[in-house]
């Protein structure tokens, strides 16, 4: 069953480049409300254990290296049916795939530095959303 919250991080190189306040403001014109909101650094610890799921691909370490590499935005946000519309507003994973107008398309460089984190389940968003904020951080 779907539920109404999802999660997201502006990642690094979209941090690096300027683009935080452009991909709010689609959040915004997407219709999602900002439960919680941080900016924040990973450590490479932290960011093996968010990416654990990936351990066994080949790309894991340079994404466990990127996703620490400078500050990034995580938030959780909410709307009727948010996972599948924030994956639709953000597109497809790599970016020379994504629909003309997605967050991706706009702002990231590649498949690796692909500008926005979007959960891919209603228990992964559970899931991640706690991994970011405490219960007291979310309104
Ligand atoms: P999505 O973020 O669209 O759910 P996943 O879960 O398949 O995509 O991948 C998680 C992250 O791993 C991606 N956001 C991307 O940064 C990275 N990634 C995925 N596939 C590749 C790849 N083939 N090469 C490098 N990095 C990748």
């Amino acid at each position: 069953m779907a539920t109404n919250r999802t999660f997201t991080m502006i990642k690094p190189g979209a941090v690096k480049n300027g683009h935080i306040g452009a991909i709010l403001a689609k959040i915004n014109e997407g219709g999602f409300r900002i439960v919680a909101l941080k900016y924040t650094k990973l450590s490479a610890e932290k960011a093996g254990e968010f990416y654990a799921v990936h351990s066994e691909r080949p790309f894991y370490g340079e994404l466990v290296k990127f996703m620490s590499s400078g500050p990034i935005v995580a938030a959780i946000l909410e709307k009727e049916n948010a996972v599948a519309d924030f994956r639709t507003l953000i597109g497809a994973t790599n970016p020379a795939d994504a629909a003309p107008g997605t967050i991706r398309a706009l702002f990231a460089k590649s498949i690796g530095e692909n500008a926005v984190h979007g959960s891919d389940s209603d228990e992964n968003a559970a899931i991640e959303g706690s991994f970011h904020f405490a219960g007291t951080e979310m309104f």
